[in-house]
């Protein structure tokens, strides 16, 4: 999967107000745009051409780009957000996509789709059910990339402690290769992959995204940036401590296609 373009969406002025769970504290925006901008940089330096769209300041959320649509093969699908602040985000992104993807499909009620619970992993997608995507919408995705022949499982992360989404909990580093956090690692969904276990401590380090041959880790993960090297793959390390207090990672700043 290759990799040409990605859409981001810098944190506004009311990004403190966004939803979270982490306990972390409030970020601190000037840092957050700092972390954003070397965030886009390392999206550059990968070969992606970056469309940067104007931070909105009516969602909070809306820096998590990834929640609104899920891009694969030339497929477009706006989701339905299960969080009720972050609906509007979808329409408020729905122009930028249409640039790319003229007629893109939809996630309809009563189905709730979150980008972050989607995790493509080259033919094979899995798709988790979660607080924000329900197994209705889950279905939907299913059957849209289906028409892609995209196979699909479904991965029930209700109840796994300190996981907001799927991509919270793993990551596709090419191949049959898949990062996973610690509850997943034992779990029949992915029987038959070649399973990087997230070394304990380092769980945050799970939502990795390769782009281009080379892998964006958030920093401060030293054992597990190893295990991706021994992979044979280049580790783009960056700062993510301010998004990490809204539940947000790596993979949640930017659309890639
Ligand atoms: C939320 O709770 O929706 C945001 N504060 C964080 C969204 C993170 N998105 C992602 O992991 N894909």
């Amino acid at each position: 999967m290759t990799f040409t373009r990605a859409i981001v969406r810098p944190p506004g002025r009311t990004f403190a107000d966004g939803l979270t769970t982490a306990g972390l504290g409030l970020p601190d925006l000037p840092l957050a745009l700092a972390q954003h901008a070397a965030y886009v940089a390392a999206l550059e330096s990968c070969g992606l051409a970056v469309t940067r769209l104007p931070a909105d300041d009516r969602f909070p959320d809306s820096t998590f780009v990834e929640d609104t649509a899920v891009l694969a093969r030339g497929l477009a699908v706006l989701c339905r957000p299960g969080a009720p602040s972050r609906a509007g985000e979808v329409e408020a992104i729905r122009p930028a996509l249409e640039a790319f993807f003229p007629l893109p499909a939809a996630i309809a009620s009563p189905g709730t789709v979150d980008g972050g619970d989607v995790c493509e992993a080259g033919d094979h997608v899995f798709i988790g059910v979660s607080e924000r995507t329900n197994e209705d919408g889950a279905r939907q995705l299913a059957s849209l990339l289906s028409t892609r022949g995209l196979g699909s499982t479904l991965v029930d992360v209700r109840g796994v402690p300190g996981l907001l989404h799927l991509k919270s909990g793993i990551a596709w580093l090419g191949g049959r290769n898949l990062a996973l956090s610690r509850p997943f690692a034992a779990r029949p969904e992915f029987a038959g992959w070649t399973i990087l276990e997230v070394p304990p401590g380092e769980d945050y380090a799970a939502n990795a995204v390769l782009v281009n041959g080379r892998v964006l880790v958030a920093d401060g993960f030293p054992l597990f940036a190893a295990a991706v090297r021994a992979l044979g793959l280049t580790v783009v390390p960056l700062g993510m401590s301010e998004f990490r207090k809204l539940d947000g990672g790596l993979s949640c700043l930017s659309l890639r296609f």
